[in-house]
């Protein structure tokens, strides 16, 4: 289990904080955009990845540009191993990724915890509670979870799903994010709950229902005030806002861009008495719209890029941060047929192949995404000011 690296990770962090007299908790609390006023935190372990995995095997004007991606604040999955983090003063930036029978409909991400082995109260007191203790203990460092990447999104749409492990998942996912909602509720810190992707809960039939689903857990959870938003793309390759046209395999979905995505969603969210901001996931989607031949595919598209660069200056008002959740670089999941968690998907025409099993470094795909950077992606100005 992962909970020992998460405890370090935190504890680390915190050690450094304490540390310096120039930090307090108001510095840590926040009203309004929580990613104001602070750095992101440079994520030690895909820097860590990048130097001691990626820049062997690189030379020349390539490994220069790796060396700069290390320096680009990522979020860090408490699924990984930490080191030492930067001694400034910072936003930590997490993945909360451990659901119970976890991704129940798709292979190459199943979890640790499965509800037949008590997973739901595993996951209460055996991974968010230590979670909570740290946060509060560490009350000086603003804390900034992205929560349960596709979880809540299964529950949305799996609900007929024939496959009775995402039935029986249902329950379990609204009681785990309820718990957590109310575990996690402190001064410094800021949630942004999972909501999928354009492509998957934009669709127009999928917008009331997606925004119920998060006002039920978050009045069921009493409201809580660190409850931000919702954030988006986690993992994926669409582009935050395109004006002119529409990838073909978007028709005929109207929200085919993060942005547009968003400003739906939004009416609904409020209706459901959902805190409507957003986060969104731009660390792969370089290149629009990618060797992508039908939104389904997910696994390792091939030709893109690293996309918009980490930042809370943004061109609207729903949108609190640019920010980089993936870590580019590690697989999402393997081809090798032969493979117990090999997923059809990671074999499609639209992937780039052969491909290691999810979370293992992919160096042939690091360097497409460098070699296809674009930090800029054109199109994105707020009121004539640049944003890059
Ligand atoms: C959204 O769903 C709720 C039920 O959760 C319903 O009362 C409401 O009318 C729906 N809104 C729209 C615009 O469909
Ligand atoms: C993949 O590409 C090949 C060759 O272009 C084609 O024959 C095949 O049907 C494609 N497979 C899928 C799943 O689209
Ligand atoms: C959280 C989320 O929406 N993740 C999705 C990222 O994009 C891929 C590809 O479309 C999906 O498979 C993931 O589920």
């Amino acid at each position: 289990m992962s909970l020992k690296n998460i405890l370090v990770a935190l504890a680390a962090m915190g050690a450094t904080v304490v540390a310096s007299p120039a930090k307090s908790k108001r510095a840590a609390a926040y009203d309004g955009n929580p990613f104001e006023g602070v750095a992101m935190y440079v994520n030690p372990y895909y820097r860590d990845e990048i130097h001691d995995l990626a820049l062997p095997q690189m030379t020349g004007s390539l490994a220069e540009k790796a060396k700069q991606v290390a320096e680009i604040p990522s979020f860090q999955w408490l699924s990984a191993r930490p080191t030492t983090p930067v001694p400034t003063p910072y936003a930590g930036l997490f993945v909360i990724y451990n659901f119970p029978d976890r991704d129940c409909s798709a292979k190459a991400s199943d979890g640790e915890l499965h509800l037949d082995d008590n997973g739901l109260e595993r996951y209460q007191t055996e991974y968010i509670d230590p979670i909570a203790e740290l946060v509060k203990e560490y009350d000086d460092i603003r804390t900034i979870f992205v929560y349960e990447p596709d979880g809540l999104a299964n529950l949305v749409t799996n609900l007929e799903d024939s496959q009775p492990k995402c039935q029986g998942a249902a329950e379990a996912y609204h009681l785990s994010t309820v718990y957590a909602m109310e575990t996690l509720n402190f001064d410094n810190v800021a949630l942004y709950v999972d909501g999928g992707h354009a492509g998957w809960l934009g669709w127009p039939g999928n917008l009331n229902l997606t925004a119920e689903v998060f006002g039920n857990a978050f009045k069921e959870a009493g409201k809580p005030k660190s409850v931000r938003g919702v954030a988006t793309n986690v993992s994926n390759y669409n582009a935050v806002l395109q004006r002119d046209r529409a990838p073909a395999y978007t028709d005929p979905n109207p929200n085919w861009d993060e942005s547009r995505f968003h400003e739906a969603l939004a009416p609904f969210l409020e209706e459901h008495e959902f805190p409507a901001h957003f986060i969104v996931d731009t660390g792969r989607s370089g290149v629009q719209p990618a060797g992508r031949e039908s939104w389904g595919n997910w696994c390792n598209i091939k030709e893109t890029g690293f996309g918009i660069r980490p930042s809370s200056n943004t061109p609207t008002e729903l949108l609190d941060a640019f920010v980089w959740v993936k870590p580019g670089g590690e697989s999402d999941g393997t081809s090798d047929e032969e493979a117990v968690r090999y997923d059809t998907m990671c074999s499609s025409n639209s992937s780039v192949i052969p491909a290691p099993e999810a979370g293992d470094w992919f160096q042939d795909y690091f360097e497409m995404l460098i070699n296809n950077a674009n930090p800029l992606q054109g199109l994105l100005q707020k009121q004539g000011q640049e944003v890059c």
